[in-house]
């Protein structure tokens, strides 16, 4: 298996991370989706990162299903098989993708000429961001994790999103939600984060 991908991409770390904290035989492609000569187009028609290539010579994209393919190879799941506690961590995935979907949003129209640049586009965005922050706080008990009583892709994706939040929208979110920076902290010390921290992302 190779999977294909950006070292910035938040979606890419994801599934990079899954593969570390899984120790699962993966080799990582470096792969830029917006170059010229990128090979990830005639991997995944839609032009983005990541692409998990398969052993078959098939491909599998997006991010969440990559990573529920690459959770169900291996115990102990990440993604429980089913009941309450998988519907808990799948609406936190949704929750932490919708995250970077708006961290990316605002950056790409923070980077247009500023004179071309919507001030409305980058205010939703950024409302977008905050409810989420308060949304996680809002939930985040008082112990390790989000979700039963062991890391799960709960942890995983909330804590890319928030990492992603300070790499590419540096505010101060943590005077707010003190707790949750805590928390942060926490799931961030893991290998698997320290690992795959994009170049110019500085521990918080
Ligand atoms: N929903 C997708 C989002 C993937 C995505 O937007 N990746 C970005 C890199 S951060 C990309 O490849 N963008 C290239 C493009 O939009 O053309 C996922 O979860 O995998």
């Amino acid at each position: 298996m190779k999977l294909y991908g950006s070292l910035t991409s938040p979606y890419v770390r994801k599934a990079r991370i899954l593969v570390r904290e899984k120790d699962l035989p993966c080799e990582f492609v470096v792969a830029d989706a917006w170059a010229a000569d990128s090979p990830v187009p005639a991997l995944n028609p839609l032009g983005k990162v990541p692409v998990l290539a398969l052993d078959n010579n098939d491909t599998l994209f997006d991010s969440p299903v990559i990573v529920e393919y690459l959770d169900a190879l291996k115990a102990p799941a990440l993604l429980p098989a089913s009941g309450e506690t998988r519907w808990n961590v799948l609406r936190w995935e949704a929750l932490a993708d919708g995250m970077l979907d708006a961290v990316v949003t605002r950056l790409l129209e923070s980077r247009r000429p500023e004179a071309q640049q919507s001030a409305d586009n980058l205010r939703r965005q950024e409302e977008k961001i905050a409810r989420s922050l308060e949304y996680v706080a809002r939930r985040l008990g008082s112990g390790p994790w989000l979700v039963s009583d062991r890391f799960t892709l709960a942890d995983l994706v909330v804590a890319v999103a928030l990492e992603y939040t300070d790499f590419r929208y540096p505010h101060d979110w943590r005077s707010r939600h003190p707790r949750l920076g805590q928390w942060l902290a926490g799931v961030s010390a893991r290998p698997s984060f320290i690992e795959t921290r994009p170049p110019g992302m500085e521990k918080k």
